[in-house]
This record gives structure tokens, sequence and C-alpha cells, in this order.
């Protein structure tokens, strides 16, 4: 049953949604010297025992020489922009110390971690103030898979992102562990976060200069942080781990001579067999892992991966050791619960653009529930894009608090790499994406698109997932909180707060 199929479009109707938008930025090669790829450090843990690990996760400021020139102000994770990979091993407690040496309130979200919502979950109900920590703990218990942590302070999410806060986590299981995939981090196992960014005339980020209220662009790629990089190819074979990290672009990916090349994971982790492209696309906060197989090559040559038709990261070949692996055609079981008798399907609609973006007709209010599921069930999710197809936008669609399965597109099978677990689907314009969904733990956690500013703006919601025989309350952050907080830290009265896509 092996798919011997190489795909060579990016599945969508369309070739090109965001392009629809009048205020889409193409990317631009940037003419400054080539920089080699910066590889995130691991974190390394405060103590570990053998069932037990310990973090400390710092969100702080920072300066980075992203151009030539002066340096740009930047936020980070323990670095001064996006973060370092923290790795968790499957079946572990995990104990994070968060702190927060910004001068504002921010959140910490475990983008795709099946934890306890809302406070470990790290939405906006878990605000982690100036000078101040929190502490979190939780077990990892799911399989292999990139995830990421990023900030989630509604409604300044994009900014907090903007700025860089956002970083890869990775999960390790003995299932993964097992296969031949390529997992030496940083030779041949390697995080790439997807961004754009522009910069003013002193090389600094200007968010509110460059706000769109359907998501910040910019013209400059940024790998990993880094503009115009290339990478050393050692080994025949390299694993990437793509994360769309951007505020708002999609990432059309190819390589140059339309090189093949095999997704073996998702959002949620190994995929059920891999699947082969030469064209790959990524919207906001998807991840992909892919093994590259470099053995046409030879020492001295060059391959370029490219969005749309920009190039944006370079792998430049060095020698390596000849090998002749072939991957299993089938790599891993995927959960597929039956759905629960006498559930009605949960009805999603994400409709409208910039200011007017709304989910099921209304805008996000932190202090409203929308929707509910009793733990232990699987139900089924509809979710809408009301767009037009002429001039409409995808629409992200994301959960926190579960990895589900895509179970359809308008009727149709799911594209080749959604067959396994997922938290973040893109739905096109006019399509109906069917979602079936359980969870592992209570709270409330939200939904919603993840086109950071469409999300700021409004095309969110929130779910709590229930047991009858243990009913919870929860504290839920307000609107006026989370904003008299945001004018003090910022030193302006609460009237002067500029908080773009926000009635204040
Ligand atoms: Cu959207």
């Amino acid at each position: 049953m092996a798919n011997d199929k190489v795909y060579t479009d990016y599945f969508f109707d369309e070739p090109a949604f965001n392009t629809h938008d009048g205020g889409f930025i193409q990317l631009e090669e940037q003419n400054v010297p080539e920089q080699p790829l910066k590889v995130p450090e691991v974190l390394a843990p405060d103590k570990e025992t053998d069932t037990d690990m310990y973090y400390t996760v710092i969100a702080q400021e920072g300066e980075v020489q992203f151009l030539p020139g002066q340096k740009t102000k930047t936020w980070g994770y323990n670095t001064d922009y996006l973060g370092k990979t923290i790795i968790f091993k499957q079946g572990k407690m995990i104990h994070i110390t968060l702190k927060n040496e910004l001068p504002e309130l921010t959140t910490f979200h475990w983008h795709g971690l099946n934890v306890p919502g809302p406070y470990t979950d790290g939405g906006c109900h878990a605000p982690v103030y100036p000078g101040e920590s929190s502490e979190i703990v939780f077990k990892c218990d799911q399989p292999a898979a990139t995830l990421w942590l990023h900030a989630h302070p509604c409604p300044s999410t994009a900014e907090h992102v903007w700025k860089g806060l956002a970083t890869g986590v990775v999960v390790k299981d003995d299932i993964e562990a097992k296969l031949p995939f390529p997992r030496n981090y940083g030779v041949d196992d390697i995080p790439v976060i997807l961004q754009d960014r522009s910069f003013d005339e002193n090389n600094q980020l200007d968010y509110l200069a460059d706000y769109d209220p359907d998501g910040v662009q910019g013209k400059v790629p940024l790998i990993n942080g880094t503009v115009n990089p290339y990478f050393d190819v050692t080994t025949q074979r390299v694993r990437l781990r793509l994360l769309d990290g951007a505020n708002r672009r999609e990432w059309r990916l190819h390589f140059s001579n339309d090189l093949e090349f095999t997704q073996i994971a998702s959002d949620g982790g190994v995929l059920p067999e891999p699947v082969k492209f030469t064209h790959l696309m990524l919207t906001c906060a998807e991840r992909a892992e892919v093994i590259v197989d470099f053995g046409d090559y030879k020492p001295g040559d060059e391959v370029t991966l490219y969005c749309d038709d920009i190039a944006i990261l370079k792998f430049k070949i060095h020698e390596f050791a000849r090998e002749n692996v072939t991957l299993p055609d089938h790599l891993v079981d995927i959960p597929d619960p039956e759905v629960t008798p006498g559930t009605t399907p949960h009805q999603v609609a994400m409709s409208g653009m910039d200011e007017m973006v709304e989910l099921n007709g209304k805008k996000f209010d932190m202090q409203r529930i929308d929707d509910k599921q009793k733990l232990g069930n699987v139900e089924l999710w509809k979710i809408v894009n009301t767009n037009d197809k002429e001039s409409g936008m995808i629409h992200p669609y994301h959960m926190h608090g579960t990895q589900f399965r895509v179970i359809s597109r308008n009727g149709h099978a799911p594209y080749p790499n959604e067959n396994g677990l997922k938290d973040t689907v893109s739905v096109n314009p006019g399509e109906v994406v069917v979602l079936k969904v359980w969870f592992e733990h209570l709270g409330v956690f939200m939904n919603h698109c993840h086109i950071i500013e469409h999300e700021d703006g409004g095309m969110m919601a929130q779910f709590e997932v229930y047991d009858p025989d243990r009913p919870q309350t929860y504290k839920l952050m307000d609107m006026d909180t989370l904003m008299n907080a945001f004018a003090e830290e910022r030193g302006v009265k609460r009237e002067d707060l500029n908080i773009p896509g926000m009635d204040m």
C-alpha cells in the first residue's frame, strides 16, 4: 500500500490564496552577505531525574545583528530572538518555571502540547506579569512531534510573536527512536522556523507601522532568525523540522531542480506513511518534518529552498558518507477512535476579513465559553471558511488541548499529508473541513484562526472540556484587567493604549 506518488502541487485549488488580498507583500531576496543558518541551542534542564525534568523558560529582551548596520531590538526565550529548543521525553513529569523579564505581561502557550487548560496551556488566562514568574507541572504524554512555544496574551499575541517570542518544542518517544530517521540535532536534524519581517530605516521592528488587520508581513525572509542563510550539509540525509512561525504568511516550498523530499511527520507527530513531494505548502502554525536526500549531489554543489520563486535557504553540499536507507511503507499507527454515538457535530464558522473577522458571528470574549465537549467523548467538528474564493483568505484553524484527525475537505479525502495527528488545519475559502476531535485533559481552551492578527482581531472562541463527575470552576481573565495592565506597563493612559484591531 505504499504511496509512491510524488505530489507536485500545493493541494490548493488556487496556487496562492494569500495573494488575493490587496495587502499581500511578496518576499524579496536580500542583498546582504550570506550567513550560516542559526540552529537554536537546546535548552538545558535545570535538573533531571529518571522521572522528572526541570526547566526555566525566560521571556527576555535582546538585540540581534539581522542586517548590516544597527542591531535590532528583539524579544526571545532564554536568548535574544526566538528561543532555545526545548526537548521533552514522553512519559516524564515536566516542571517549568516561566519567568517574565520583559517590560510587560506575556503568556507561555504550548502549541500542540496535550496539557490541561487554561493555565498550563498558557493562553490568555495565564498572564505572567513583568518581573514575576509562575510554575507549571505536567506529564508529557503524547507521541514524538515537533511542537512550539509562543506568547498568547490576547489581544497582543501577534505583536509578541512578531518581536520574537516563539521557539521549537520537540517531543521524543521510543517508537520514533526506532525509525530510520536522521536525529543528530544540529547536524542532520534541524528546526527550520519560517518567518518574514520588515525593518525600518534603523533596522528596527515597527509592528504598528507595519500593521495590517489581515496579518502583518514583511519582505525579508527570516529563517531561524537568519537573513540570507545557508546550511552546511555533511550527511546524505537531512531532517528539517519546518514550522510556519509567521504571523500571516503561507510558505509554498520547493527546492532547486524540483528535488524530491519526503514528509515523515505533521503537527502531532509521525505520519502513518511517508509522503513524497516536490512542492509543499504550510499555513500559519503548521509543522512538517521532511527528509531531504542529497545523494545525487557532490561536494561543492548548492541546493536552494524557495518560497514561491524567492530563495530562502541554501544547502552547501560537503563530503558525506553514502547511505542507502529506505523508509518503511508504514511508519506508525495513528489513533482513530469511533465517534461517540448520539453526539451532534460542532459548528465553527470563520467569517470576514480585516477588522470584520468573527467566529460563529461573534468576536472573542475571554469571559464567554462558546462550546463544550465531554472528556472521553470523540466528536466531529465542522469548520467552515465563509470567505469567497475570489477574494478570500485561507484561515488556518487551530484548537488548543488536542491533536485531532482531519476527516474530509468539502466531502473529499484530506490531503495525503493530513492522515496523521494535527492541531492546525488550513481551511480554504468556501471550504468545509470536518475534524474528529477528542481530549485528554479538562480545561477551558481556545480555538481560532492562526493568522495571528485574525486571532487578536476576534476570530477566536473558547470551549470547555468537562467531566460531569468532576465539575471545575476556572478564573477567567477579562479584557479590562489585561488592558489596564498593558496601559500601566507601557506607561500610557488606557485610552491611549494603541493595540491595533482593538476597540478600547
Ligand atoms: Cu484567518
